[in-house]
Order: C-alpha cells, then structure tokens, then sequence
C-alpha cells in the first residue's frame, strides 16, 4: 500500500498520476485539511505535521510514503526519510529533471507556495543538476484557496494567474514547473497565460513516474500490486468542498473518512 499525503486537496494530483501508471496498487491518502495551508507555517511546524501524516499513513498500513507536496517535501523530507522504516518520495527532484529533459534553453520557471520558493530548494536542486540552468521562481500564495474552493474557471482566477506569471514570461521561460501540487488542477489556465510556446512539468506526474520504475526494480510480492487498486481518502477536517474537488481531480465520485491523528 502506497501512502500518500498533502496539506489539502492537491495532492490528489498526485494520487491521480499513480493510479494511471500503477491500477493495482491499493493508495492511502491523507489530506490535512484541518492544518492547511502548510505554504505560510515555519519549517518546525511543516516537519511536525507531515510526521503526524506519516504515522497516521502508517498505522493504514502504508509501506511506502509520498509527500504529494512540495512545501512538505523542501522542508520535511529528511525528518520524513529517517522516521520511516520504507521508501519515501518527495515532488523536487523529480519535478527538476524532468524539466531539464524538457527544456530546450535552460530556461526554467518555478511556481509554488511562499514557503517552498522561500526555501530556495528549487535553485538548490538544479544547482546540483545543472549549474548552468537559469531558474526564476514566483510564489503564488492565493492560488492554493482558489484550487481549495474549485474556482477552476472563473475568470478571478485566470486574472490571479496571469499576474503572478508576468516576472517569468518577462524572463523568456521555456519551461515551468507546478511546484505546487495544487497546480495541476490550473493547468488549461496557466497555459493560457504562459503561452503555448512553454512547456509545463507537473511535478504529480514526475513522481509518479519515480514510483512506479522504483516498483518495477522490486521482482516480487506487493510491490507488483495485488493489491486491486483501492482508494482510501482520509481528510483531517470537514470534507464538502474537498469531496467536490476531488471529484473533479479523480473522475469520479469519492467517500471520505476522518482521520484522527
Ligand atoms: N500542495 C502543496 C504544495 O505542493 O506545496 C501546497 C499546499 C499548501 O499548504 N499551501
């Protein structure tokens, strides 16, 4: 079983990109929707909520962890990997090579919440890749609550959108990464107002992709999913709009439990 967590809804985005690549892999998620948004909590606090989400994950069964999101993952990955016994996974990495193979001129935009573009991890990870890369990241602080309340379509959001991606069309992108699991669900917006010309990495989809080739190293057991690809959605507070939304996300309807942490 595969254990998957976010501050809220986003990362379903993840769940979603697993469940295309590994249909029989039982999923368990967690949305902390009572503590979100983790994007202005300091670092102690984003590394203590995601260990609660961890041991709740666990105690569900998971035997894998991924952090579907990327405030989480610039601050919580290391405290996350030494307090669980299995693999864990975080959205960075992944989401930064796969827009290295993309990019065509080294030209890469980053947007995501104010606390993963304050903690410099998007410019750190490509420092170790590919030190010549340019990378330009923006914070989109107000895009989260618009993708939390389904405002997907109003023409609100696509004016929010096209401001906070100015500074990076002015930078002559060629590329741009959600860093956001959130994001993804934006996406027919965003690239509306980048432009057609700009690739865009959803860093959902490139962990799932770690997932599923780090699966595929395993010969034998769970790790080739017998599990029959089962769903199981936990959400720390109350869940209406949520249920909504990921909807929306999954493609189909959803039941929901409460967690106790
Ligand atoms: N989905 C989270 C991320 O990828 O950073 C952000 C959610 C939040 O708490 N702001």
């Amino acid at each position: 079983m595969i254990g998957v967590f976010d501050s809220g809804i986003g990362g379903l985005t993840v769940v979603q990109a697993l469940r295309e690549r590994l249909p029989g892999h039982d999923i368990v998620y967690l949305g902390d929707t009572a503590r979100t948004p983790y994007g202005s909590k300091s670092a102690a606090t984003i590394v203590n909520y995601s260990l609660n989400n961890t041991d709740f994950l666990r105690r569900q069964g998971a035997r894998r962890i991924v952090i579907a999101c990327n405030t989480a993952s610039s601050y919580a990955f290391a405290a996350v990997r030494d307090h669980f016994d299995g693999p864990v996974f975080e959205v960075i990495g992944p989401g930064a090579r796969l827009a290295l193979q993309r990019s065509r001129w080294g030209r890469v935009g980053v947007i995501g919440t104010r606390a993963t573009v304050a903690s410099g991890v998007y410019p750190r990870t490509f420092q170790a890749l590919q030190p010549q890369a340019k990378v330009y990241a923006a914070a989109c602080p107000l895009l989260v609550p618009l993708v939390e309340e389904g405002w997907i379509r109003k023409p609100e959001t696509a004016m929010i959108v096209r401001k906070y991606l100015h500074p990076l069309k002015v930078k002559k992108i060629d590329t741009l990464i959600l860093g956001c699991t959130h994001y993804p669900v934006l996406r027919q917006v965003i690239q509306r107002k980048i432009g057609a010309r700009v690739v865009l990495v959803d860093s959902a989809a490139a962990v799932a992709e770690q997932v599923r080739d780090h699966l595929a190293a395993i010969p034998e057991g769970e790790a080739r999913g017998e599990g029959g690809g089962r769903l199981k959605i936990f959400v720390t507070d109350t869940a209406d709009q949520f249920r909504k939304t990921a909807r929306l996300i999954l493609k189909q309807p959803v039941t929901i439990e409460q967690a106790d942490l």
